[in-house]
């Protein structure tokens, strides 16, 4: 008994000094240690020896399993050490190797380019306004002098989640809540997602706007032009070329349509400014008088303009990004560049 408990000693010792990867520890342990183990054997053969030599096998049976086990830990702690792969053999971990970086995140353009033109409109005054995707038929269009059967409605490709009810179309049901519930003096802007049954190279069904009005006594036109002449140069440069050409929207009048000197030829004529030298970046106008009577405002006291603009088209030519539908697929090959 005594030599079947120093051998199995020798060959633990062997056995271990052999063992080259963590991995091999755990078929080791049950080999020697485990509950079925050799040393477990052993110790329930204790009862075949006899009683007098019992207590010093005994012993010895006990010192040989702690040295077994001391052994087994040392090897573990030095297979699971750090340090130099090659040195200390496969499994462990080389502290030498450089670590693994998580990579950085960054906004996307569309929130970029937003936040941009909300600070600075709140720079020149303006507050800003969200307000519900899902809207009332009502806030969309009736409030903002589009009334049922009116051809503008066409124009709006209209998700419908009831009769009443609709995804908003722009954001200025937001601004027509506002006018509703606060007097003038007001100046805010409502940045939010919007919604039309549209989708190719310029459209997809959802894209972002920026709405912005500002009310007061004697608001003239002369105002209008010259907010959104700073916004403009604040966003496209100092020296930008705009005109303001005459449009027509039904929430104001008279309206007029922003454009700025091509970005891409300066003027000269190209694809992207469809050979005219301007680029088309935002709806605007004085609110009509209907809109100021449907909220409860006289338009005898009250004047002021309203103004609207698309984020992913003003992000489009500030980029020089040629297809809309480039924003939502999430391929960071593109969403990395900004
Ligand atoms: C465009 C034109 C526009 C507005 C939006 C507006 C109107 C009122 C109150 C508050 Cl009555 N906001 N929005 C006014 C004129 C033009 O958008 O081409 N947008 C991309």
């Amino acid at each position: 008994m005594e030599q079947e408990l120093l051998s199995l000693q020798d060959e633990a010792r062997e056995n271990l000094q052999q063992l080259a990867e963590a991995g091999q520890l755990e078929e080791f342990r049950i080999r020697y240690l485990g509950r079925k183990g050799l040393c477990s054997t052993i110790m329930r053969e204790l009862s075949t020896v006899p009683p007098e030599e019992r207590p010093r096998v005994g012993q010895l049976a006990n010192t040989i399993k702690a040295e077994i086990e001391k052994l087994f830990d040392e090897k573990k702690a030095l297979l699971e050490s750090t340090g130099p792969s090659g040195a200390q053999g496969a499994g462990s971990i080389d502290l030498s190797l450089p670590g693994r970086y998580p990579e950085r995140g960054r906004l996307h353009p569309v929130t970029q380019i937003m936040n941009e033109v909300c600070s600075i409109f709140e720079a020149l005054g303006f507050s800003v306004a969200e307000g519900p995707d899902v809207e009332h038929d009502h806030y969309n269009f009736e409030a903002l002098n589009i009334p049922a059967h009116h051809p503008a409605r066409d124009m709006h490709d209209t998700f419908y989640v009831s009769e009443a009810i609709l995804l908003r179309t722009h954001t200025s049901p937001m601004q027509a809540r506002i006018m509703e519930s606060q007097q003038p003096p007001l100046r805010v802007i409502a940045p939010g997602k919007v919604y039309r049954c549209d989708s190719d190279i310029t459209h997809t069904p959802m894209f972002h706007q920026v709405e912005g009005f500002l009310v007061d006594t004697k608001v003239s036109f002369a105002d209008l032009k010259g907010i959104l002449t700073v916004f403009t140069r604040k966003m496209f440069g100092k020296d930008l070329a705009l005109r303001f050409r005459p449009s027509f929207f039904p929430f104001t009048e008279p309206s007029a349509e922003v454009d700025i000197a091509c970005v891409i030829c300066g003027g000269s004529g190209c694809r992207v400014c469809k050979q005219t030298g301007w680029l088309e970046i935002l709806g605007a106008g004085m609110i009509d008088p209907e809109v100021f009577k449907m909220v409860g405002y006289d338009p005898e006291i009250y004047s002021g303009f309203a103004f609207g603009l698309g984020i992913e088209r003003i992000a489009m030519l500030r980029y020089g990004i040629n297809d809309i539908r480039l924003y939502y697929e999430n391929d960071l090959r593109f969403l990395s560049q900004f």
